[in-house]
């Protein structure tokens, strides 16, 4: 049948069309089943009554898919036509939420990874009665500053739980809400936390590689309380899917530890007997559920034409005949819509029992889980941060950032317990594992430290999904080169302001032996370049905590550290408790003191002054040693972070640049960027093209990246000047 239906997909839809046929029959008098139907517990399949309410309610969802896309002239009306039924099952009488309060923590999530099909999200928040999602909304599809935007936003206040569009990270994020449920409910015990994770995934969500990252993990993981929704169509943009795809879906996700099944996705009957199955199962659990995109469409429904562009005026009239629906564009009957609030309001209780159950709580409990759901940090937090600080002062080490990383997350971990780690097999290399953290485990989920696999990919947008969860902050570890396969997914978290934060070690040619395939050279400026994601590179054992501590006070986005694999001195010596990484560059150490120089002693007089990141810190400083040799006044500038200090205020930047006579940057990567910092006329000492195996210290000297380079090209400048 599958093959059938893939190469005749109008067929498919006409057979849906006949079956469609025999409910749509039934006079209006018939339909006052009406809030009954979601107190059943059990789709009453044999009931024609409630059959016919059910398609009604589903044929809600269509008619504003097809009026909202239509007035935006643009959009995606098949999924929304094609999953209404799967949805209409799913919200009115399995998800557990209340639009009075969208951000209960204990909420079932809802996940629609196909964003594509936002007006299905969309459409039932508003049939369901969520406060923001009003009809004007509808309206306003796709218009600036609605709430209605081409792909689903994250914005909790409307029960939008993820930004989707890019397919497959809806999915991945999914998993990653799901860990944190389970990591939670295992801390707090489940009278707290006891809640499932829902996803409408599509062909594409299934085709892209990430989910086979996803769905693996949450396979291994025994993610129980995930269940997927598969709206398995056959369509995708070009056309059936058997042009591009033959992958049986129920298999794989069978061989990757899943319970999974297929079943027929308008059959509400069928739907709701696979989520009872689902909801009873110890693993995770997929619905494969066959469906017609654009169901109700007469000639464009079951093909490719209904995916991504209105219908069209003549196709939307007979689709409103077929499915029996005479409202006028954007109106609700009133039946209908009294059916969809109840189904909106059955949360209530369940949420007003779990507050009880909160008040309840032994008052420590509950105020830590206050305090984490509401992402305030511990008060432990700068305590720790000194501690460390402190110990750095009295026994100064020459360590590499990634093992300063592990020092200061032995500190910060115990300081944070809401911290839960994890590394995409590179736990020893990334030093992301704290001695004392146990591992997060089928058998264990109370565990703190995530062995992700060699998914790069899925550890960031899982990483999404529990930041998105709430209760979390996750943090893991990769080589900054593979920033590349997390780069989606990061870009979303700083798109989400979601505070994840990523270890990111062997950060430059430094990294040595490994070579050009692993030796980062744009992947500095290419984080920088991503909107709202902070890119710290401490050059040292003091900035490192200094920088970690920074990235857990950036509530509003993501964060990466990159950390050296080489040793690198302590330059910043002495206990400071200031944190001075926060001004994301500052003068490190001064020009040289007069009597070297007529022109030394102060920012604006120095004859260079030297700005670096990293392990070139201590490049830069030595170059200033053998600028003082020849009367050369230099100044040297650590810059950890150029996101914080391009916010800084002018006067701050301008005094932190200084008025030297030649700016010199160094950093072993390329220069994109830097100009913000040394001017188009400044000069850089970096890379220009990729690395090379070596041991590091050769090649820092073969690309020219050294004191003495840094000096020559002081020298030279000033010369030409
Ligand atoms: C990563 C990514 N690649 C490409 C796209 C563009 N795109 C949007 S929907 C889609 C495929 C549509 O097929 P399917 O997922 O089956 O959705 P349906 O046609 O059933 O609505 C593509 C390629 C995207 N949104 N994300």
């Amino acid at each position: 049948m599958l093959s059938v239906r893939r190469l005749f997909p109008i067929t498919a839809a006409r057979q849906h069309e006949r079956r469609l046929a025999r409910f749509m029959t039934i006079p209006d008098g018939l339909h006052a089943a009406g809030a009954a139907l979601a107190q059943a517990s059990h789709f009453p399949s044999a009931d024609p009554a409630a059959r016919a309410e059910h398609d009604r309610m589903a044929n809600a969802i269509r008619a504003l898919a097809m009026d909202a896309v239509e007035q935006a002239k643009s959009g995606h009306p098949g999924l929304p036509m094609g999953a209404a039924d799967v949805a209409t099952v799913l919200f009115t009488r399995f998800l557990t939420f209340d639009p009075a309060d969208p951000a209960w923590p204990d909420r079932d999530r809802f996940v629609l990874s196909a964003g594509h099909g936002s007006m299905l999200l969309y459409a039932v928040l508003h049939l369901l009665g969520y406060e923001k999602m009003k009809i004007g909304e509808i309206k306003r599809f796709r218009q600036l500053g609605s709430l209605t935007p081409g792909h689903p936003e994250h914005r909790q206040a409307s029960g939008i739980e993820t930004t989707t569009g890019p397919l497959g990270q809806g999915l991945a994020n999914a998993v990653g809400m799901a860990i944190a449920e389970r990591h939670l409910a295992a801390l707090f015990g489940s009278a707290i936390v006891d809640h499932k994770t829902y996803v409408l995934a599509s062909d594409g969500d299934l085709m892209e590689g990430i989910s086979q990252e996803a769905i693996a993990l949450a396979g291994h993981l025994k993610l129980r309380k995930l269940i997927v929704l598969y709206d398995d169509n056959g369509i995708s943009i070009d056309g059936p899917t058997a042009l591009a795809d033959s992958v049986d879906q129920v298999q794989r996700f069978k061989s990757a530890g899943w319970a999974a099944t297929r079943i027929d996705g308008h059959d509400p009957a069928a739907i709701a007997a696979a989520l009872d199955a689902a909801l009873e199962s110890d693993r995770p659990s997929l619905v494969a559920c066959r469906t017609t995109i654009g169901f109700g469409a007469p000639t464009k429904g079951g093909t490719e034409k209904a995916h991504g562009a209105p219908l069209g005026a003549d196709e939307i009239a007979a689709a409103r005949a077929r499915l029996g629906w005479s409202a006028p564009a954007f109106e609700i009957p009133a039946s209908i819509r009294d059916a969809w609030r109840a189904a909106g309001a059955r949360g209530r209780p369940a949420r007003l029992a779990w507050a009880e159950r909160l008040a309840a709580l032994d008052a420590d409990k509950r105020a830590e889980f206050e305090r984490r759901t509401h992402s305030e940090l511990p008060s432990l937090l700068a305590a720790a941060v000194r501690d460390v600080k402190e110990k750095l002062s009295a026994s100064p080490k020459e360590i590499a950032t990634r093992v300063a990383s592990e020092m200061a997350l032995d500190a910060l971990t115990v300081a944070l317990p809401e911290m839960v780690g994890g590394s995409a097999d590179l736990t020893g290399s990334n030093n992301t594992r704290p001695k004392a953290m146990k591992v997060l485990s089928a058998g264990d989920y109370a565990g703190r430290f995530i062995h992700y696999g060699v998914r790069e990919h899925g550890m960031a947008a899982a990483m999404n999904g529990m930041a998105l969860h709430g209760g979390i902050i996750p943090y893991s570890g990769t080589f900054l080169v593979f920033s590349d396969y997390c780069r989606p997914a990061i870009r979303l978290a700083a798109l989400m302001g979601q505070r994840v934060i990523h270890v990111m070690t062997h950060d430059s040619i430094g990294l040595g032996e490994d070579g050009p395939t692993h030796q980062p050279v744009e992947h500095l400026a290419a984080l920088r370049a991503i909107p709202n994601l902070k890119v710290f590179r401490p050059c040292d054992a003091v900035e490192t905590i200094e920088c970690w501590q920074l990235a857990l006070e950036t509530t509003g986005g993501p964060s990466v550290l990159a950390l050296t694999r080489q040793n690198v001195p302590q330059i910043r010596q002495g206990f400071d408790e200031a944190n001075r990484c926060a001004r994301g560059a500052y003068e490190l150490i001064a020009a040289p003191s007069p009597s070297s120089s007529p022109r030394a002693g102060d920012a604006a007089s120095a004859d260079v002054s030297l700005f670096a990141s990293g392990s070139e810190v201590a490049v830069a400083v030595a170059a200033r040693e053998l600028l003082a040799a020849r009367g050369i006044s230099a100044r040297v500038v650590s810059v950890p972070c150029f996101e914080h200090f391009l916010a800084a205020p002018e006067a701050e930047r301008a005094a932190v640049i200084g008025k030297a006579r030649v700016n010199v940057a160094v950093e072993a990567g390329i220069r994109e960027g830097w100009d913000a910092i040394i001017g188009s006329d400044g000069a850089f000492v970096g890379m220009t093209g990729f690395g090379a195996s070596a041991p590091y210290k050769d090649l820092y000297r073969h690309f020219g990246v050294t004191p003495e380079k840094v000096t020559d090209t002081a020298l030279a400048r000033l010369q030409g000047r």
